[in-house]
């Protein structure tokens, strides 16, 4: 079999898996925004890993680089990341995760209560799917990385500038970025402190409204 043909077959039930979570997801936000007028995710993004970044993940780690090795031991070669506006919406979504029966939910990695020490913060859920093919059913690895809007911004600059850069970051460099992920976190609390003064005005509002037309 030619290499490219042996990748297509390999990747394809992850591309399954891949359209299978995002329904789900997608129906999670539908029902939330129908019940409660308020759509908890901002963005979904998915990505399938390239064979080479499979390859160099695998090597990353001193795993000898074959098919087998990738289908056992990589657990996010597909991925799913869901970017929300607050942190409470990342916990929300998680919960409705973990109380699904048509998914297993493997590992869940919370960089948010303990961030890595560059600063990198989100959570991240190992879930396996089950994938419906002509020959049976496959279990798949998949990762979900629940982000807020400004966790997503520092680690997607961060990713363009230092992950995978290979070597030792310089110690001021690496305190400067730990200091913008504590300036993003700083926003997230500040955001969702003005959702809530603002979300609490409407009430008082509407509660006098209501009152004004219960007068006779
Ligand atoms: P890419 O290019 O995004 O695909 P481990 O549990 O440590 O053995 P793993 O898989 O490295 O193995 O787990 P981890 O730490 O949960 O990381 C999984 C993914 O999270 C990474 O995938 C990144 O997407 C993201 N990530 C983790 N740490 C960082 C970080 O410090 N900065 C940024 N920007 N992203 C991070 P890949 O395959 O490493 O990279």
């Amino acid at each position: 079999m030619d290499n490219f043909k042996k990748w297509k077959d390999f990747l394809l039930p992850y591309k399954f898996a891949l359209d299978e979570l995002q329904t789900k997801i997608n129906i999670i936000a539908e029902e939330a925004k129908f019940m409660n007028d308020y759509n908890p995710m901002e963005h979904i993004k998915t990505r399938l890993k390239t064979p080479q970044s499979i390859m160099q993940k695998l090597k990353r780690k001193n795993i000898e680089p074959t098919l087998d090795n990738a289908k056992m031991k990589l657990f996010d070669i597909a991925g799913l990341r869901i970017v929300c506006p607050f942190t409470t919406d990342i916990y929300i979504i998680h919960h409705q995760l973990l109380k699904r029966t048509d998914i297993n939910v493997v590992e869940v990695k919370d960089y948010i209560r303990f961030p890595k020490p560059n600063g990198y913060q989100s959570l991240h859920m190992i879930i396996e799917v089950p994938i419906t093919l002509s020959t049976g059913v496959e279990h798949v690895y998949a990762e979900i990385q629940l982000r807020t809007l400004a966790m997503d911004f520092w680690a997607s600059i961060e990713h363009k500038i230092f992950y995978k850069y290979g070597k030792a970051i310089p110690a001021y460099l690496e305190k400067e970025l730990k200091e913008a992920a504590h300036t993003a976190n700083l926003m997230d609390v500040k955001m969702k402190r003005i959702h809530e003064e603002v979300k609490s005005i409407k009430q008082e509002n509407d509660d006098e409204v209501y009152l004004y037309l219960q007068q006779p």
